[in-house]
């Protein structure tokens, strides 16, 4: 019987990039430009010291391409305090000179095809993890597929289980260079997934996806949203892109 599978999830998600509109930026005086860098960075550390204390978790990034400059990941207990940053960030001065490119909503998910102990420290891990503060980070969204022949949903349960353990034996062999989180964004979003990526060599975001590509899961099932690559910004790097 087809039977969908236990999901236990953890803190609500909210994946966005912004532009930012440099002309307007550079249009503004010394002093306006100060304080706004000043205000954006007192809401970082507000987020970096709810960080600390394991109270919620966030990742900024300044993008690659034209997809957008800051890639922003905020991790909340609550969609109310999801949102709440959110506000937080479109209050701020600096948010004048920023235009969303990209958001999604989901929230942390472990399905239970192995049978996880909920308690065990590793899941609980997953369910509220202190994002790492790697080199590089990717995300995309991601569906599978329901059509005739291949549809995820209307595949037998063990069957499924039977691939997802094939689909963690690949992702296990990068357990020590990538950190991977799935989140879950069924009736939240436009995809059912969504996965985020962390490692300090961005070649292995491209070797972990081409190797999946071949396994089945991915292979038959897959279907794939847009792609975001970013890098670390950090307090320095952070200062030199709004110099
Ligand atoms: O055997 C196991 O431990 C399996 C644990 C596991 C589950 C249940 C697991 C492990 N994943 C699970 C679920 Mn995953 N994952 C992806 C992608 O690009 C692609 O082709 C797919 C995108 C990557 C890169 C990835 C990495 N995973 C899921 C689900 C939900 C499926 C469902 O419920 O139907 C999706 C959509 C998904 C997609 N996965 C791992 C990884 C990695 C690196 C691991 C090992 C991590 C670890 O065990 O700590």
């Amino acid at each position: 019987q087809p039977k969908a599978v236990l999901t236990y999830e953890g803190w609500f998600s909210l994946h966005a990039t912004y532009r930012i509109n440099f002309q307007m930026w550079q249009s503004w005086t010394v002093t306006e430009r100060k304080a706004a860098l000043l205000e954006f960075k007192r809401f970082i550390a507000d987020l970096e010291k709810e960080h600390e204390a394991h109270k919620s978790s966030y990742a900024l990034y300044n993008a690659s391409g034209e997809k957008g400059d800051l890639l922003l990941w905020i991790l909340q207990p609550t969609l109310e305090e999801v949102n709440a940053v959110k506000t937080r960030l479109h209050k701020l001065k600096i948010a004048a000179v920023l235009e969303a490119t990209s958001s999604f909503v989901s929230v942390i998910e472990v399905s239970n095809y192995m049978q996880f102990d909920i308690n065990h420290p590793r899941v609980q891990e997953r369910l509220y993890p202190k994002i790492p503060r790697l080199r590089y980070m990717c995300f995309y969204p991601m569906s599978k597929k329901r059509e005739q022949g291949d549809n995820w949903f209307m595949t037998d349960r063990a069957e499924r289980g039977r691939m997802m353990r094939s689909h963690g034996q690949i992702g296990r062999k990068y357990e020590d260079v990538i950190k991977e989180f799935t989140t879950g964004a069924c009736g939240l979003d436009d995809w059912e997934w969504g996965i985020t990526l962390m490692s300090d060599d961005v070649v292995q975001f491209k070797k972990i996806v081409y190797e999946m590509r071949f396994d089945e899961v991915s292979a038959r099932f897959g279907l794939f949203g847009s792609f975001t690559v970013g890098t670390l910004l950090d307090d320095q790097s952070l200062t030199a892109l709004f110099a």
